[in-house]
């Protein structure tokens, strides 16, 4: 369409609109006046339908047009309580260095007021060509490296008006086996002041949702769709419009660009031989950089929060996967020395009876201790319920218990050389070890003395009887037996 033609219709709809405006007023003073005609007590009806009227079509509006709220970004702990749960977790032992680390560059970074921007996005999308774009000088004096990038980079790159940002390059995700070169790439996107998200295409579920797992924590985000120069304008304007429909929400904006990247192209000499030729394809960014100027135009010390958050919720989630694994480790060791102390009893024991009873001593002490090292509460009536329940349990479950030591005396040559007695001490390093596995699990589970899932799990840990738990219960018996053997010949 010309401009011409544009501004006709323009016109036009002006012309309308103005006949349309007065054709209005010209009927509403019609009506005011026969308002005015009408009794006095059917005025205060008739304006009091229309007050109605008019209040319910005024809310309708509101509701469509109320400025929604903004989704709330990941909840994010202050940082002393995030300072002591680190510190706790030193105590116990936990390799904390990492942490500790990201804490020193969150400080590091606040006190540079630089702005840091990252480059994220699936292997080969373009970032590092996007990277040679922003920051050529940058580039050219460190290594500007082709192929898949393994580790973080900082370049120095300047917008069009001369402001500095500091540029990440990451590893792309979803590379095969790359797992902790994309935890070492999300952690980057949580550091930096705004992060540009490059796709190459249509967005896949999976670039969907590490779009919104980025803006979930309130990071300000670009959409930018690279190698544009693949497709025909048509093309590129549905694409744009079908990743803007995605990116609504979550992206500030959604830009079409060229990074560049290298193409490769045969060229026919004049003495008619073929040579490969392979060049930079010139790179086309500029809507990318007007979108970065408007998202980083508040600048460091104002973007400064909104990264804080992001860095502080991205520790929070580390730390609780460390204080879970930390716990873990902590409950395996306690079950293990009650496994062996429950051996121990049986190995004492003068005659071992034919029924299995749990010995309700160490049972409830092991309740206890795996209670208070998940922050459970427990009464002293809560634990020895517990107790008698998983007593009920193992009346049917003892003869399963029996069974696979019976078995395991078999398989673990060692210890059927034991002789007697050895059965049962077995089987009790098999009650205990389900017991406090059971009651673990269920405890990190449900945060909660739960008697019925802990029973439930108990059952099932019985019978299994695959894996490296027996051999290292079967273990566990043959160095109590000895330990005691060699007390014996001590005493002797
Ligand atoms: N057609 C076209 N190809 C591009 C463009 N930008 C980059 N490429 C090509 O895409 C490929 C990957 O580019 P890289 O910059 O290495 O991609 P990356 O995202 O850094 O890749 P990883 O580091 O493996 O995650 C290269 O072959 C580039 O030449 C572009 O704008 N258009
Ligand atoms: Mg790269």
């Amino acid at each position: 369409m010309t401009r011409r033609t544009r501004l006709l219709l323009a016109a036009i709809a002006v012309a309308a609109l103005l006949w349309l405006l007065f054709a209005a007023a010209e009927r509403a003073l019609a009506l005011a006046q026969r308002f005015l005609a009408l009794p006095a007590w059917l005025q205060w009806t008739l304006g009091a339908v229309l007050l109605v009227f008019a209040a319910a079509g005024l809310s309708v509006l509101w509701w469509l047009l109320r400025p929604r709220r903004r989704r709330r970004p990941v909840p994010a702990p202050d940082r002393a309580s995030l300072e002591r749960r680190i510190g706790a977790l030193r105590e116990r032992g936990t390799g904390t260095g990492e942490l500790d680390a990201e804490l020193a560059e969150l400080d590091r970074r606040r006190a540079a007021q630089r702005v840091y921007v990252a480059l994220f996005g699936e292997i080969s999308t373009g970032k590092s060509s996007l990277i040679r774009a922003l920051a050529p000088g940058a580039l050219a004096a460190s290594d500007a490296r082709g192929g898949t990038t393994r580790d973080v980079r900082h370049y120095d790159g300047r917008l069009p008006d001369g402001r500095p940002l500091v540029l990440a390059d990451v590893p792309g995700s979803r590379e095969a086996g790359g797992e902790a070169h994309e935890a070492m790439a999300r952690q980057e996107a949580l550091r930096a002041h705004a992060v540009v998200y490059l796709c190459a295409g249509d967005l896949t579920r999976t670039q969907a949702d590490e779009l919104r797992w980025l803006s979930g924590f309130g990071k300000p985000l670009l959409l930018a769709l690279n190698k544009a120069d693949q497709w025909n304008e048509a093309e590129r304007a549905q694409l744009l419009e079908r990743l803007r429909r995605q990116a609504r929400g979550h992206a500030a904006a959604v830009v079409a660009i060229s990074a560049g990247g290298s193409e490769r192209f045969q060229r026919r000499l004049a003495d008619g031989s073929v040579e490969q030729v392979e060049r930079q394809r010139t790179p086309a960014i500029a809507p990318l950089l007007q979108a970065l100027d408007r998202l980083t135009a508040p600048g460091a010390e104002k973007l400064e929060p909104l990264r804080e958050h992001a860095v502080l919720a991205g520790l929070h989630e580390r730390t609780g996967a460390l204080e879970t694994q930390t716990r873990a480790a902590e409950a395996e060791r306690i079950v293990r020395k009650y496994a062996r102390r429950a051996v121990v009893g049986a190995l004492a024991a003068v005659a071992p009876g034919s029924d299995l009873v749990i010995q309700g001593a160490l049972a409830a002490s092991l309740t206890r201790e795996l209670a208070a090292l998940h922050g459970v509460r427990a009464t002293e009536v809560q634990v020895e319920d517990f107790v008698r329940q998983a007593r009920l349990t193992l009346r049917t479950g003892s003869s399963i218990a029996l069974a696979v030591a019976g078995n395991a005396l078999k398989a673990f040559p060692g210890l059927g050389t034991l002789g007697g007695g050895v059965l049962h001490a077995f089987a009790y390093a098999l009650i205990f070890d389900s017991m406090g596995r059971a009651l673990a699990a269920s405890l990190a589970e449900r945060n909660t003395l739960d008697q019925e899932d802990a029973g439930a799990r108990l059952k099932a840990l019985l019978a299994d009887d695959h894996g490296p738990r027996l051999r290292e219960l079967a273990t566990l018996t043959m160095e109590a037996w000895r330990e005691r053997d060699a007390g014996h010949a001590g005493g002797d």
